[in-house]
């Protein structure tokens, strides 16, 4: 069994390695001498008004749009006062906060880990699945393990105050998994770096009093965020499960890919919930976008649902139009 085990790991780091060997070369971000860009993110909700500055200050200092997206949002992961994202979010029906979240950089690599208990900094653990490992997705105990042995600390994510509310939560619902409009605060940035590249994180502790093992879209590439450095990327907030049923930042790029302009993209990513799934009004979801050139957009089921922007270097809290008024 030990051999067997010290087999499969070493056979896997050969394969890590010669992945690594092919991806140093082809993670040499792509770079536009001509092109000189000033950096730009787009974020979910108000906290990605301070997520934009750490990230735009990242990209300042040299960082690329990966490094940006990734110091974006771990000022809303550190944040205790945050009850989606994080350290303080809340905890599923059993107590145990359970974290999901994606990376994905300028040439299409990307990293994700799902339901991840202990770390305060899940986006950190998914850039170095994506960095580190021949894999993009780990999971529950195996994504622990491999925080662990990076280096990353344990700790207890759950805070007094979302205790509290768990509490109150299973007087009130008897332990049943609701899933509603409200309680959502994941965030999802977009960055577009100096050389005008594009890279995206996403990060969140789902869905508040979710059933134990439950994932959401967050951590799926495609559904909670997908980066195109060609076209453009889009990051998903609200509820999982419709964002999942239609890959829609995955649908968002593409019809951006068509043509169409990030708002109108993200009106037809929102327009094909509706038009398919029939439960559409009891949950929110929004989208966010920017394309290569720098235009924006965002749209929502329900009115609520707000971005920030930092562009020409100023950093803007917009609301989002909505389907229903
Ligand atoms: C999820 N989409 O797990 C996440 C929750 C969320 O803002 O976005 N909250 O379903």
């Amino acid at each position: 069994m030990t051999n067997r085990r010290n087999f499969l790991k070493g056979s896997l780091l050969a394969a890590a390695g010669t992945l690594m060997a092919s991806r140093v070369k082809s993670a040499v971000e792509p770079k536009s001498p001509t092109i000189k860009n000033k950096p730009m993110v787009i974020s979910t909700w108000i906290h990605g008004l301070e997520a934009n500055e750490a990230s735009i200050e990242c990209m300042a200092n040299g960082g690329s749009c990966t490094d940006g997206a990734e110091a974006g949002v771990r000022v809303t992961e550190a944040d205790p006062d945050n009850m989606t994202v994080g350290i303080g979010g809340f905890p599923d029906r059993d107590g145990n906060v359970t974290l999901d979240a994606c990376i994905m950089d300028p040439t299409g690599n990307c990293g994700s880990v799902t339901f991840l208990q202990h770390i305060k900094h899940p986006i950190s653990v998914a850039r170095k699945v994506m960095d580190e490992t021949p894999h993009v997705m780990l999971s529950g105990s195996g994504a622990l393990q491999f925080a662990l042995e990076c280096g990353f600390e344990k700790e207890n994510l759950l805070t007094d105050k979302a205790k509290e509310a768990w509490e109150k939560w299973k007087v009130e619902s008897k332990y049943k998994p609701v899933i509603n409009i409200e309680n959502h605060d994941t965030i999802g940035l977009i960055t577009r770096d100096h050389n005008g590249d594009l890279a995206g994180a996403c990060t969140t502790s789902g869905a508040a009093f979710k059933m134990h093992g439950r994932v959401g879209d967050s951590p799926v590439i495609g559904a909670g965020l997908y980066v195109d450095n060609e076209v453009g990327g889009a990051c998903a907030t609200g509820m999982g499960e419709l964002v999942l049923k239609t890959l829609g930042t995955f649908l968002v790029v593409e019809f951006m890919r068509q043509g169409k302009h990030p708002q109108v993209a993200c009106e037809e990513a929102v327009m094909r919930i509706v038009n398919k799934l029939p439960d559409y009004k009891d949950f929110q979801v929004g989208y966010c976008a920017m394309n290569k050139a720098g235009e924006y957009g965002a749209y929502c089921i329900h009115p609520g649902f707000n971005y920030a922007l930092h562009k020409d270097g100023k950093n803007t809290l917009i609301d989002s139009d909505s389907y229903l008024k």
